[in-house]
């Protein structure tokens, strides 16, 4: 066994490594993430990851229901640490993961990924705390100048693959399936149908999101109360105005993204200064993270239900309106931008006819938001073929009679905008073992050494 498979191990058991042993890891990692670039290339299938900050049981529970490594094929949207309180645990693991198989992880920067927010927001604390000095703390810093700023996927498929996870009776994916949204045992919770022809059909903004008169196609019936029987939703949760997490704002016309376009994956979002992805390749990348300016944006900025550019009141980066991102889509030819850095209620939001997504992978967000996490998968063009192979995915599970009746919706009449991949949403919960609040105490560990 290596070095570094050793390291996995011991990261795995939440336990740190010596601190000679993140210095020689974050030197290979910054070697590995010099050549990617500004922005790197991904080929589907892959599935995208959003904010972990720290959670590490439940990034732990993330690969349990999103498949491990390297049989599944990860991209993270940046934000491994502060807030959680295993941002060392969690960021060294995933580095390790970049190291040992790095056409198969892919990690990409978010605002924490700075020395100035690790500083305010708990990791340099925790680097202090858990090695007496700040060394380790600067090691990771160091890497994070290298981090790539975005990711573009290509290849991904406008049909599903077969869900692995779910049992037999939902194993079948219609073929004009645009999106499926599943919960951690791989149940199917609902699916979406891409309109026939894509017309061009304007939405009823509310009316007739989550109607009760949605066709249930399985006749187990409950499908309108789908959201609730997953756990999605709930008390807390903000309105939507369309089916869990898709956005389906009343917002239409403007020019959509190429169906058949690539995905990019950013942090934050898009900036007044770049409006082509070439663009993002020609910053220089290797600092901290600016206060100001494209860097700076693409880390922070938010879309939000504005035209054009707002003021941001997070202080940094811009808020920018569907507008911007159907023209930058349109220009890029790119069908969806994925980005993590909002807080979903239920894990995926997407917005402006599916033209971005958020994506948020911490699970009851600083132990106390009460929020569900998702992952997107998107499957590779040629599927049909490829059943991902999962090592731990449980797959029998949903024969055990866990859960509510799937409710399997079938809303013709709310996929009429969207364009882009198909899109599966696993959506899960904290791990029960994190869910408490605190770490549990530990054993004096040998890390000081
Ligand atoms: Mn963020």
């Amino acid at each position: 066994m290596s070095d570094l498979d050793n390291a996995i191990a011991q990261l795995r058991a939440c336990r740190p490594i010596p601190e000679a042993q993140v210095r020689e890891l974050c030197h290979k990692a910054r070697e590995l993430l010099i050549e990617e670039g500004n922005v790197v290339t991904v080929n589907a299938p892959v599935t995208i990851c959003g904010d972990i900050h720290g959670q590490f049981h439940d990034l732990m529970e993330l690969f349990r229901v999103g498949g491990d490594v390297p049989d599944t094929n990860y991209l993270f949207m940046g934000d491994f640490v502060d807030r959680g309180f295993y941002s060392l645990e969690s960021f060294l693991l995933l580095l390790c993961l970049k190291v040992r198989y790095p056409d198969r992880m892919t990690l990409i920067r978010g605002n924490h990924e700075s020395r100035q927010i690790t500083t305010v927001y708990g990791f340099y604390d925790e680097c202090l705390r858990k090695y007496g000095s700040a060394n380790v703390w600067r090691y990771c810093c160091d890497v994070f100048d290298y981090l790539a700023l975005g990711a573009i996927v290509l290849g991904a498929s406008n049909t599903l693959s077969p869900n692995s996870e779910a049992g037999s009776a939902a194993r079948e994916v219609e073929e004009d399936t645009e999106i499926e949204v599943c919960n951690a045992d791989g149940d199917i919770m609902s699916q979406f149908s891409r309109l026939e022809g894509g017309a061009s059909r304007l939405l009823d903004p509310v009316g007739s999101a989550m109607r009760p008169s949605a066709t249930a196609t399985n006749g187990i019936g409950g499908a309108a109360d789908s959201s609730r029987n997953s756990g999605l939703g709930g008390a807390g949760a903000p309105s939507r105005t369309g089916p869990p997490g898709s956005g389906a704002s009343g917002s239409s016309g403007g020019t959509v993204g190429n169906p058949a376009g690539a995905v990019l994956c950013v942090h934050g979002g898009l900036s007044p200064l770049i409006d082509t992805v070439d663009k993002i390749r020609l910053l220089d990348r290797k600092q901290e993270v600016p206060h100001e300016g494209a860097m700076c944006d693409l880390l922070w900025s938010d879309p939000d239900e504005i035209d054009g550019w707002g003021l941001s009141p997070r202080g940094a980066g811009f808020l920018f309106g569907a507008d911007i991102v159907k023209v930058f889509n349109h220009r890029n030819d790119l069908s969806l931008i994925a980005r993590a850095h909002q807080l979903v209620m239920e894990g995926f939001k997407e917005m402006f006819d599916a033209s971005i997504v958020t994506v948020w992978s911490a699970p009851n967000y600083c132990y106390r938001c009460g929020n569900v996490a998702a992952l997107l998968e998107l499957s590779e063009d040629s599927s049909g073929l490829g059943i991902l192979s999962r090592t731990n995915g449980d797959v029998n599970r949903s024969d055990g009679g866990v859960g509510g009746p799937r409710g399997v919706l079938m809303e013709n009449d709310l996929a009429g905008l969207r364009s882009g991949p198909a899109r599966r949403y696993r959506v899960f919960q904290a791990a029960p073992q994190d869910s408490r609040g605190m770490p549990a105490k530990k054993p004096v560990a040998d890390y000081f050494l």
